[in-house]
């Protein structure tokens, strides 16, 4: 097979425009309007609103190049597209030669009528998506996510382009993957499935090779594998296509053992003629999910190699609205990043697209494991028979070009689909009878979408899976409690997306009242860093309620929110910057709150997905890093609380049973703590746990120690400890688990509400000391911001606790000028001098 690479620089223009541009491809039409001057940045202030209407218009990109004798000499010549945004009409040297509707779909278009020795002008021209969806809207309307443009559904691109709860209305077009002529001599190979079989210490590896044939003489298929020692496996019988792996090295998702990949190469052969060949890295593991009967219902676990693990890990979202922007460095810096934080897991969300093969690498070597939702989200679909067409090519293309990764966890139908249609189906009625003649906002518009949401994602997508994947778990949606809209969100069995605390504003103690069998989604916000602020305002927007800082909060009134939970948690903050940095020690506070409770639970719950782990452009959202990659007070909260082995309290004060001081109450306020150590490694661990009752100096009231072995894969609770006699709002508890003498993790507990606590001033002084911070506090101090004017620092550890004393942080990357600190005490305080 024979290629020739079209990437590079093209001509581009508004069809029916007096100017024309580069077009760089891979690329987008936004990335080419901002890199020709003709588009303001879309993130700045307000400048979404201009960029948006641009996507009205159609797109022309155009590019010429030469074919030689050989080339066209092959069986057959194609155009192959790997990525088109998304409604294209290709034409070679004139002749229409195709037209393209899905931008996940991998397009070949065969031009060997048409292509020429010599100069050959290939163009494609990209309708408007706008006037598209608001085609379809009018003639086929029904509910979709309202934070995105109506109609966004009847389109298969990327849901979230046209505006989400935290991404902004940027329906960027064009060639946003490779694009080659590719020539085929006699054969070539499509793509390879790898099956695995463990068996008796062994494994077994079966290839099955799909070829696209243009002869009948017979073909032969060379297989080797290579182990990540280099050592060589070949089939038992020459041309076969199984081979033997004895002593197989194992993957492990992070955390429970190596990520090893063995090197599988299959080359399609014409006797000695070397036609084509197939080579990727895959992972040997067994991994699947259970969903065994159990004494709480039926638990929902990833089981790899036989263990069950608890997930930890959030849900990744597109990393850019420019997706040109997005590269394997920014991503690989992004996954490692996850994984510094202990994740083990990462959901690809369905309301954006399926990943470049980066991704996916990078998660097989960093052994993050991978739910990959397809793509739909938050909308009903039509299933007219051209969409189910182009919805089964993207399936089979995705699945086959994913389908080898070691980190592939599983195929989830949808997004929140199952969930949205069986709350209309549970409140219709009801809803008509207060509003009579009213649909239901989110109600099916044609009772059609029910049984084309079966059809789908019942039995389209998990019958493509089970033919081209079939060693893979396939889950109707998510959530999801098995399917045929049998309660999806039901806390014993499935998968959960628990959102009463934000959404429905309920206090964090919420989270404890659950014990979901795999948490998915739950989440809280916070506003980014002043850094980051400061990339999309003028000094006059840095105000919450600002037009500008409201258009970079896409979740209604959340700005709102935000104000009000911090009300119940904190002082009032004097300034800008500090109530930056306060919504950030709420929102890792928050979801601190449920991880901890559920992996205390570890065995009925197995999982923690949060949402979500990232940004596409800058804005007030629920990711614990930035749109820059900073990492938020939650992301270093995520590192602690992930934490292999973790030692969390269970406090009993005010907050968990009388939250409003002023209610009189006749019981006495308990005032407890119950420790308990969860231990998510395949060893048993032994160590101490000391806690200190103390005063807001830091000096100890009271101590106590506990010496334990925690089993493997389990969490281990220590009796309760009384505190009744303990200063409401001078006492706290500080606790600590050590394993010979080494400190692994730890926290404190308060009884009150921060805001009501009495802290003492830290003097907090944070010096650089080599590669390193050293910070000096002199009494208790919660949740200590290390800063400096490099707003890229990453330390590893920030946003921490200090029971005075001093701390020595390592520094990962960026540089310590001008580093200050601050913490808990200084919010509500005017601002030092
Ligand atoms: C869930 C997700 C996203 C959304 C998030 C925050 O619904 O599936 O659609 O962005 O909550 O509201």
């Amino acid at each position: 097979m024979k290629r020739i690479q079209l990437n590079g620089l093209w001509h581009a223009g508004a069809v029916g425009g007096d100017w024309e541009m580069e077009g760089q491809v891979p690329g987008s039409v936004y990335g080419d309007l901002l890199a020709a001057g003709r588009m303001a940045d879309p993130y700045y202030r307000e400048n979404e609103l201009e960029a948006f209407p641009l996507m009205n218009e159609d797109y022309r990109y155009s590019r010429i190049f030469n074919v030689d004798r050989e080339m066209l000499g092959c069986e057959t010549l194609l155009i192959r597209c790997e990525g088109l945004d998304t409604l294209a009409e290709i034409r070679l040297n004139g002749h229409m030669a195709g037209q393209a509707d899905n931008m996940h779909r991998t397009w070949e278009f065969p031009v060997s009528e048409w292509i020429q020795q010599g100069e050959n002008q290939l163009e494609i021209t990209f309708l408007s998506p706008l006037k598209y969806i608001a085609r379809e809207w009018d003639s086929r309307p029904c509910w979709g996510s309202t934070d995105a443009t109506p109609g966004f559904q009847h389109l298969r691109k990327a849901h979230c382009m046209f505006g989400w709860d935290w991404g902004p209305r940027l329906p960027d077009a064009g060639i946003w993957r490779d694009i080659s002529l590719v020539a085929v001599e006699k054969a070539r190979i499509v793509s390879v499935a790898v099956l695995q079989e463990h068996r008796g210490g062994k494994v077994y590896l079966t290839l099955a090779p799909e070829l696209d044939e243009y002869t009948e003489e017979y073909l032969t298929v060379a297989v080797t594998v290579t182990g990540p020692d280099g050592r060589v496996f070949h089939p038992a019988e020459p041309g076969g296509l199984c081979v033997e792996i004895d002593q197989p090295d194992l993957w492990w998702p992070s955390g429970y053992g190596r990520q090893s990949l063995y090197t599988v190469r299959a080359e399609l052969k014409l006797g000695s003629l070397s036609l084509d060949s197939w080579e990727r890295r895959i992972g040997l593991r067994t991994l699947t999910v259970s969903r065994a009967k159990d004494e709480w219902g039926e638990e929902f676990c990833h089981v790899i190699n036989g263990v069950k693990i608890f997930a930890m890990g959030a849900d990744y979202i597109p990393e850019d609205s420019l997706l040109p922007r997005v590269n394997p460095q920014r991503t690989r810096r992004l996954l490692e990043d996850a994984k510094l934080a202990h994740f083990n897991c990462v959901r690809v969300w369905g309301g954006g697209y399926y990943p470049d093969d980066f991704f996916y690498d990078i998660c097989d070597e960093l052994g993050l494991l991978v739910w990959q939702d397809f793509m739909y989200a938050c909308a009903y679909y039509d299933l007219t028979p051209s969409f189910e067409q182009s919805i089964r090519a993207e399936a089979v293309d995705n699945v086959r070009r994913l389908r080898h990764h070691a980190s592939l966890a599983l195929w989830c139908g949808n997004n929140e689909m199952e969930m949205f249609q069986q709350e209309a189906l549970r409140m219709e009625p009801l809803y008509s009878l207060i509003h009579p003649g009213q649909p239901l906002p989110f109600a099916p518009h044609r009772p059609s979408h029910m049984a084309d949401y079966i059809k789908m994602f019942e039995y389209i997508l998990p019958e493509i899976c089970g033919k081209l994947d079939p060693q893979r778990f396939y889950w109707p949606a998510s959530p999801s409690s098995g399917g045929a809209f049998d309660d999806p969100n039901h806390p014993d069995r499935g998968d959960v997306h628990y959102w009463d605390v934000w959404h429905g504003e309920k206090p964090f103690t919420e989270y404890r009242k659950f014990h979901f069998r795999y948490a998915s989604e739950f989440g809280f916000q916070s506003f980014p860093c002043l850094a980051t602020v400061e990339s999309f305002t003028l000094p006059e927007d840095r105000n919450i309620f600002s037009r500008v800082m409201e258009r970079h909060q896409r979740n209604g009134a959340a700005n709102g929110k935000i104000l009000n939970y911090l009300s119940q948690t904190y002082l009032y903050p004097y300034d800008f910057d500090t109530l930056l940095y306060a919504s950030q020690l709420l929102q890792a506070d928050a979801i601190r709150y449920g991880v901890e409770h559920w992996r205390r639970f570890r065995g009925r719950c197995m999982g923690a997905v949060i949402w979500q782990l990232n940004d596409c452009w800058p804005v007030v959202s629920w990711a614990s890093i930035d749109y820059f990659g900073r990492w938020k007070a939650l992301h270093y909260a995520a590192k602690r609380f992930f934490a292999p082995v973790l030692l969390s309290a269970l406090e009993e004060g005010e907050t968990t049973q009388n939250p409003k001081i002023n209610e009189f109450r006749t019981d006495p306020l308990e005032c407890s703590v119950t420790f308990c150590v969860t231990n998510d490694t395949m060893e048993p661990v032994t160590g101490r746990v000391r806690w200190a009752l103390r005063s807001p100096s830091a000096d100890i009231v009271r101590e106590g120690c506990e010496d334990i072995t925690v089993p493997p894969l389990s969490a281990s609770w220590l009796p309760k400890l009384d505190f009744a006699d303990a200063e409401l709002t001078s006492r706290y508890v500080s606790f600590d688990w050590e394993e010979q003498e080494t400190w692994v993790s730890g926290g404190t507990a308060l009884f009150c509400a921060p805001k009501h606590f009495a802290f003492a001033d830290p003097q907090l002084c944070a010096k650089a000391d080599g590669d390193a911070v050293l910070v000096t506090a002199r009494a208790f101090a919660r949740f200590v911001e290390i800063r400096s004017d490099d707003p890229d620092l990453l330390l590893e550890d920030n946003y921490f606790e200090m029971n005075g004393g001093q701390r020595r942080v390592a520094v990962l990357r960026g540089r310590l000028d001008n580093l200050t600190a601050r913490s808990v005490y200084d919010i509500g305080r005017e601002k030092r001098p």
